[in-house]
């Protein structure tokens, strides 16, 4: 068996990247079988807590405020309306909810008194409960972890060299440094990016690179196809061709072996094809239910039919348990 290496270098990441398709797949699918149970696949379901207004640049992004598209910004949602959205998840076969909010940073206000508060009220459900509100602080972290949150989501998008490119308001350390934070708790990281943004072979594996290299791997890698949203600065990039997310899937997974991987924005536009290709070089997790944050997305029914088909079973809930929170990373 491999071993969990944190010294990936980037050409090491680049050449497997760039094996031939096939041995890449066949690469992939060997290791994923090695350390994951090949037929199991976690499923999430997003709410939007809150949508749109947001005060950041994110070039792919139909909620920053400043871009004209489509979404009707509302506030935050109430501790009732998440329950009942997790309700329907949870019948929908999601054992995981993603509280998504259009926030650039957490604010100690009565709003992250509310999320607290839905926090708690969905992990009640028996359901694991991610959030992702933008950056923290470690305070922040801490106050989410002791009411029950199990994942933090904050992903890193692209390169470090290629983040200006498409986010100018906020810098690949201040990501970095919430990640940090999340990891001083009991939080599990759940960590990636988005592909089609115009980057090179090399942005992808530059952003593999950073985040194989952490102390410890994130939990969960979500890969992102861009979803090209008119009004945005990115509106009219070509969509990413199913090979690349192949790809970027299989390379994950070969760097990131016991990592779940998601198959995350991009869903609705793959064939079953390509999902069934994504599913054999490693993902091993999706969003399901009719809409991501504000876009839409294959429904509960439509994917529970996709599992039947491929013989795929949703994970149940806390397999893993928390992870004690290490010393040498409360030390760094
Ligand atoms: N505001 C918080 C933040 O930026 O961390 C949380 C929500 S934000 C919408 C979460 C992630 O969604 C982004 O980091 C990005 O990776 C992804 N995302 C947003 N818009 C997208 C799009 N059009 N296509 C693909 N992924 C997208
Ligand atoms: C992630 O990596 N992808 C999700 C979740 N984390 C928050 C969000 C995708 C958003 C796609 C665009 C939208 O629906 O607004
Ligand atoms: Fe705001 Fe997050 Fe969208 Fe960036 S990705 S504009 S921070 S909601």
């Amino acid at each position: 068996m491999s071993d969990i290496r944190h010294n990936w270098t980037r050409e090491e990441i680049l050449e497997v990247y760039n094996t031939p398709l096939l041995e890449l797949v066949f690469r992939a699918a060997t290791i994923h079988r090695q350390y994951n149970k090949g037929s199991e696949v976690q499923v999430s379901s997003l709410i939007s807590i809150k949508t749109g207004g947001c005060s950041e640049d994110c070039g792919y992004c139909p909620q920053a405020a400043r871009y004209n598209t489509e979404v009707k910004a509302h506030k935050l949602m109430s501790v009732d309306e998440v329950t009942q959205y997790a309700e329907r998840a949870k019948s929908g076969g999601a054992s995981r909810v993603c509280m998504g909010a259009a926030w650039r940073e957490v604010r100690d206000n009565r709003d992250f008194d509310r999320v607290i508060d839905m926090v708690k009220a969905v992990n009640e459900m028996d359901m694991e409960v991610c959030c992702t509100l933008g950056m923290l602080t470690e305070h922040q972290a801490q106050r989410l972890a002791d009411a029950g949150l199990y994942a933090y989501n904050h992903n890193l998008d692209t390169s470090e060299e290629n983040y200006s490119n498409i986010i100018g308001t906020r810098t690949y350390d201040d990501r970095l440094n919430t990640l940090k934070n999340v990891r001083k708790t009991n939080i599990t990281v759940c960590s990636g990016g988005i592909i089609g943004l115009g980057e090179t072979a090399e942005d992808r594996c530059g952003m593999l690179h950073t985040l194989v290299n952490l102390p410890q791997h994130p939990e969960s890698v979500p890969i992102n196809a861009l979803v090209a949203v008119k009004g945005t600065p990115l509106e009219n990039q070509k969509p990413v061709e199913i090979w690349e997310m192949v790809r970027m899937v299989a390379t994950t997974r070969i760097v990131m072996p016991k990592t779940v991987v998601r198959l995350s924005a991009g869903r609705q536009q793959m064939s079953l094809e390509g999902q069934a290709m994504c599913f054999l070089a490693g993902a091993n997790s999706i969003f399901t239910g009719e809409k991501l944050l504000t876009t839409p997305n294959p429904e509960f029914d439509e994917d529970m039919e996709m599992f039947k088909t491929f013989g795929l079973t949703p994970k149940t809930p806390f397999q893993e348990g928390r992870p004690a929170v290490k010393q040498e990373v409360l030390n760094a």
